[in-house]
């Protein structure tokens, strides 16, 4: 056998040591732009994502409602595979067809109805709304209600997402702009307008409403149109049924495929990449691979991305089970010096994912600076609003469900078989909770803040210059306690924070 002369190595054995900061360093001036398909030197990705998160092709993590809250953050959701290729496809059309917005509904209401009338369907029927007056106070004339399209978000946070944006009784004040929501939406999110835009029922703008105190008529917003465009969507396929499920995948406009394996160094993966590649103009990743040989048996393959990882997630007991994997750390520091020697020798980067295994936030940012191009995240995710499954409460905390791949309850055998005929016979993932920890959003704008301010200690503005100039060191276990709180008495509120 051969044997490794360093220990598998994990995220948490590691800290960044801070560079020179610039005064022109700040978080404002730090770019988190990351290609996800490969690209000539000089040339620019084809495919590149604003902030370098995936979530995870699980199906505790990845539908239609998650793809759409992070798309519309600037980061992509793999669409599970472990679902026919009907559902799964009409999961990627319902993300490409995806208008975002409010959408102003009459429902039976009618002028003459009451603010009682209004409270009450808001009671009937659980959704979140908000009444629309034509002079915004509760004495005005009822012009209708105004309803999230995202009816799994939770009331408390669409209510809160409502307030932050007008008061419960708001004026018409701009009237109908000639403009599509989709552009509508894109100007809002860039200039940060306050307002909600509202649509007819199918796609097209007929209001925007504006705070009372917004001077609405400053500016056209028409005037500020970008592109029409449509939010960017992976899936994830396997090495069985690929010819079946990706013309419906490409039919139904997903932009980036990935071969989603626990253990991605298999001939299959390069049967199915060599097949794709052929057969489709599609970009395709492929993974998962711990070391240099995986990653250059992926790349000469085909691969558009290669994700790493094997083990390290939340939820996986492959390690425990069939002793095989590696700490995430030593993986992707492997990989990224044969990614970096296979730049200089062929002009051609391959961005690279690091799978599983984020914890901290800072893990994030770690995994970045050792050449991680974006991550890729199961249970991050599974804690939001927005994610497929359900919320409990247990005990006095409310937590949602999350379920590995490779478990009983997903029966993704595809993802964890060997390729023989006979079905696997153990299990590789866990069904487990989360804590519940609220929307997507919210949490999201707190880790990119993070990391944020952790690369301009490191003097990066980009992800490229964190990856070229970070300096990391190993910390020694009795480092690891210094990093912690220690020698005081914790408040009790100090201890229910993270
Ligand atoms: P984490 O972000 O929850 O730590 O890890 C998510 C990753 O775990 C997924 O992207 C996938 O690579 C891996 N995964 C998913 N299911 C299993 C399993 O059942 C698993 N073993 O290991």
């Amino acid at each position: 056998a051969f044997y490794y002369s360093e220990p598998s190595r994990t995220f948490n054995e590691f800290l960044l040591i801070p560079n020179l900061t610039e005064k022109n360093c700040t978080p404002k001036d730090v770019d988190l732009k990351t290609p996800i398909s490969k690209f000539k030197k000089g040339e620019q990705p084809d495919l590149s994502l604003n902030i370098p998160f995936s979530s995870a092709v699980m199906q505790s993590v990845s539908d239609s409602t998650m793809a759409i809250a992070l798309a519309r953050c600037g980061g992509i959701s793999f669409i599970y595979g472990s679902q026919s290729v009907a559902d799964q496809a009409a999961m990627v059309r319902k993300v490409k067809e995806y208008k975002a917005g409010f959408v102003v509904s009459r429902s039976n209401l009618t002028p003459q109805h009451t603010l009682k009338d209004v409270l009450d369907l808001r009671k009937k029927t659980g959704h979140s709304t908000v009444a629309i007056t034509d002079n915004g106070t509760p004495n005005g004339k009822l012009f209708g209600i105004v309803t999230s399209r995202d009816y799994r978000v939770s009331r408390d946070s669409l209510d809160k997402k409502i307030s932050e944006f007008m008061t419960p009784f708001s004026s018409l004040v701009y009237g109908k702009s000639g403009i599509t929501l989709s552009e509508a939406n894109d100007i809002i999110w860039e200039h940060k307008l306050n307002c909600l835009p509202i649509v007819d029922g199918a796609t097209n703008l007929q209001y925007l409403v504006f705070r009372k105190d917004y001077d609405a008529h400053k500016g056209n917003p028409s005037a500020l149109l970008d592109d029409n465009k449509s939010y960017i969507v992976g899936a994830g396929i396997n090495t069985r049924d690929y010819k079946e499920r990706v013309p419906a995948l490409i039919n139904a406009g997903v932009d980036v495929l990935v071969i989603d394996a626990s253990d991605g160094y298999t001939e299959w993966q390069s049967e199915t990449l060599k097949y794709v590649k052929s057969n489709f103009d599609v970009k395709i990743g492929a993974g998962n691979i711990v070391d240099r040989e995986g990653f250059l048996y992926l790349v000469e393959s085909g691969a558009d991305f290669v994700k790493v990882g094997i083990g390290g997630g939340s939820i996986c007991i492959t390690r425990e089970q069939k002793g095989i994997g590696r700490g995430q750390a030593s993986a992707l520091i492997e990989v990224n010096e044969a990614r970096e020697k296979y730049f200089q020798e062929t002009g051609i980067y391959i961005p690279i994912c690091s799978d599983g295994g984020i914890v901290h936030d800072y893990h994030i940012t770690l995994a970045l600076a050792m050449g991680a191009d974006f991550v890729m995240m199961g249970r991050y995710f599974a804690r939001f609003d927005e994610s497929p499954t359900k919320k409990l409460k247990i005990g006095n905390n409310f937590v949602k469900e999350i379920w590995g791949e490779g478990s009983n309850r997903a029966r993704n055998w595809q993802r964890y078989d060997t390729g023989g005929k006979e079905g696997l016979v153990f299990e590789e993932g866990v069904d487990s909770y989360v804590p519940y920890a609220g929307s997507l959003k919210e949490n999201l704008d707190k880790s990119i803040g993070k990391i944020k301010s952790t690369m301009t200690n490191c003097g990066a503005r980009s992800i490229e210059d964190l990856q070229k100039n970070a300096r990391i060191t190993l910390v020694s276990a009795t480092s690891l306690v210094e990093g912690g709180a220690h020698d005081v008495i914790m408040k009790e509120s100090s201890l229910s924070g993270e």
